[in-house]
């Protein structure tokens, strides 16, 4: 088992899997779309928008990770593709960085003593420790790249819930424009129930990641998505389906249809089939939409942190570098003090010092007086000097 040694794929690996095939466009470097709104733009080169895959267990994340690889090769635009499911036994797609490669998960559970769940969230959290080195991969290409896709594990709440998934979903963040894209399974969604509390994990996952989330209404091949686009619309026609299902209290529903009417402002959605292909074209136009997104809220919001930081770390040293002029002339350059940390060492080992000094002094006379009392011992007992 390797799980402590991250193995990059190798350069050969890479090239061989990704999904590349040239786009003019976006090999020029351009700063559109992001730059295009006439908003505070960051970035002057073009980053890939970083896609992550979320959705309850069978909603099809790995089918539709599938379908947009393809679309991506055949709109010629360039992807990378990455697997974070280490449970997973076959992928119906390529990916340029599988953490299989990394961390077996069989091996996880049996040297831990875990179950499927613990054993998944082991497997990712020990890749979550090296994940650096895959956004340096990715950073590296990323003049070459329009797309980062990224599938994530069957069980949601491993990587919505738990600190590998905040770790990986932040590192991202923290470089590229990234979406969150929320997979619904249509036809299970169907009782205005489930769709609820569907509704309300994508919420949370929108709070707690505050990035753009793209809902994808995933299998309308099976079930369209019209009952879900009037609910999200008309809160009276949702309400009414709610308060018809027997099952829920009506007082409750009503609380979490204006939480989620609140809630649906924030977001775009787009109906798919990751089996027919349906609603690509619809799908990367609103990707590109969120992409716009973050670049006009997050990332101008991590600029502004980041400038704070900077502004914070100036007057830190121009405050040192004030208390090393004035020590020098203070001192006629006879001390020369760096840093007020130094200052602080130099303050702590000179008190540690004269500490020490009175210890030796207290030592010496207790042993002066041992010695005298020693003397006289030896006088009383006879003995000659
Ligand atoms: N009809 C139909 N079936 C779909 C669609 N997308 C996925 N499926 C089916 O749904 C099932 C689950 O698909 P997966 O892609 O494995 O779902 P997943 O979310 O990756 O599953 P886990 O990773 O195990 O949580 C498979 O049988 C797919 O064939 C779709 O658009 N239409
Ligand atoms: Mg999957």
């Amino acid at each position: 088992m390797e799980i402590g040694d991250f193995q990059a794929p190798s350069p050969m690996q890479e090239s061989e899997n990704a999904v590349s095939e040239s786009s003019k466009n976006s090999s020029e470097g351009s700063a559109e779309p992001f730059g295009s709104s006439g908003r505070p733009t960051v970035i002057a080169r073009k980053k890939p928008i970083v896609v992550i895959v979320i959705g309850m267990a069978g909603s099809g994340k790995t089918t539709l990770m599938h379908r947009l690889v393809a679309h991506v090769q055949t709109a010629r635009k360039r992807g990378y593709v990455l697997n974070l499911d280490p449970a997973v036994t076959s992928l119906p797609y390529t990916a340029n960085i599988d953490i299989r490669d990394t961390v077996n998960y069989k091996n996880v559970m049996k040297e831990y003593h875990l179950g499927p769940n613990g054993g998944i969230l082991t497997s990712l959290n020990l890749f979550a420790t090296k994940f650096d080195e895959v956004v340096n991969l990715v950073e590296r290409r990323e003049g070459e790249l329009d797309y980062v896709l990224v599938d994530t594990p069957g069980q949601i709440e491993i990587f919505t819930w738990s600190a590998s998934g905040s770790i990986i979903t932040e590192a991202f963040a923290s470089t590229f424009p990234t979406v969150v894209c929320y997979v619904v399974d249509t036809p299970r969604s169907l009782s205005p129930v489930t769709f609820m509390s569907n509704m309300l994990y994508a919420c949370g996952i929108l709070y707690k990641t505050r990035l753009p989330l793209l809902l994808a209404f995933n299998k309308v091949d099976v079930a369209q998505h019209q009952f879900a686009l009037e609910w999200m619309d008309d809160f009276e026609a949702f309400q009414a389906a709610v308060e018809n299902d027997s099952s829920y209290s009506s007082g409750l529903s009503r609380s979490l249809c204006l939480v989620l009417d609140e809630f649906y402002r924030n977001l775009r959605n787009v109906g798919v089939s990751a089996v027919t292909g349906v609603g690509m074209v619809d799908f990367f136009a609103k990707l590109d939409e969120s992409g716009t997104e973050y670049m006009q809220t997050y990332w101008v919001e991590l600029e502004r942190r980041r400038a704070e930081k900077e502004l914070r770390d100036t007057e830190r040293q121009q405050a040192n570098l004030a208390a090393l002029q004035r020590d020098l002339a203070e001192s006629n350059g006879q001390k020369v003090v760096l840093s007020t940390t130094r200052q602080m060492e130099e303050r702590n080992t000179e008190e540690e010092e004269v500490e020490e000094e009175e210890e030796e002094e207290e030592e010496y006379s207790e042993n002066d007086l041992d010695e005298e009392e020693s003397t006289e011992m030896f006088r009383e007992m006879g003995g000659r000097l």
